[in-house]
């Protein structure tokens, strides 16, 4: 799977995923990662990418000619590899990191782990001119409710989960690692040695070897979990009526 990413801080990216799991997924070639600096597709001669916006107000907007310029150079080599793999050529999906878009969450990453290609966008300033996102762009992102600096670390977010769902990046099976996400729940808390630790012991039932019992605890420990700290989630999970009863005991 190969990730693009159109930005002004091309060095961010690849430092921030050249590193761990998803380091050695590009060493692997599982993955690959192109990062086009929208600065070398200013036509400026001071490789100025932003301007006042019309019509005032703070800050600067990054003009649409060089988002423009780099979205085409990435489609360009994606046309070109797909052509010499006689593959068809279809238009990438272009995500665009911005706090105006819907909520990043894991059906959008494994939809995106099917992909071949992916683009991100990443802004900065006040923004990209409408004209150039109504052109190119197919999602509108954000990671979450606040505010930060530019589309970088959201994009590095996103290559992230959905890198792990590629085959053979995570070491054990992707599909059981991402179940816990998909049935609603957040995960139990895990125990490793030694037993006791400053005087708190490890669960019993960790030490029984019974896994049926382990299973169980297991279950009800998320689903404890999941009502303290995020209701609106358990109100999505398929509980059964002894698990429900469980969770009003
Ligand atoms: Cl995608 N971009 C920026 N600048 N801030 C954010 C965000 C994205 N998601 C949450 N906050």
């Amino acid at each position: 799977m190969n990730f693009h990413v159109l930005t002004l801080f091309p060095d961010m990216i690849k430092q921030g995923i050249d590193t761990s799991i998803t380091g050695r997924a590009l060493s692997k070639g599982l993955i690959s990662l192109n990062t086009i600096d929208i600065r070398d597709f200013s036509e400026n001669k001071h490789n100025r990418v932003d301007d006042y916006p019309y019509g005032g107000g703070a800050g600067m907007v990054m003009a649409a000619g060089p988002v423009y310029r780099a979205y085409q150079s990435v489609v360009s080599k994606i046309t070109e590899e797909k052509q010499a793999k006689n593959r068809a050529v279809n238009a990438p999906r272009v995500i665009y990191l911005t706090p105006q878009g819907g909520v990043f969450s894991q059906p959008l990453a494994e939809e995106l782990a099917k992909e071949e290609d992916v683009v991100f966008l990443c802004g900065h300033y006040e923004g990209i001119d409408e004209r150039v996102l109504e052109m190119i762009v197919t999602d509108y992102v954000s990671i979450g409710d606040y505010v930060l600096t530019g589309g970088e670390l959201p994009a590095m977010v996103m290559i992230d989960a959905v890198a792990r769902l590629v085959p053979g990046v995570l070491n054990n099976n992707a599909s059981a690692e991402f179940e816990s996400f998909q049935d609603n729940l957040l995960e139990y808390p895990q125990y490793t040695r030694p037993e006791v630790f400053m005087e708190k012991k490890v669960p019993d039932v960790l030490l029984s070897g019974h896994h049926a019992k382990i299973d169980k605890w297991r279950r009800e420990q998320s689903i404890l979990r999941t009502a303290k700290v995020r209701p609106d989630l358990l109100k999505k999970a398929v509980l059964t009526k002894k698990e429900q009863e469980f969770l009003n005991s």
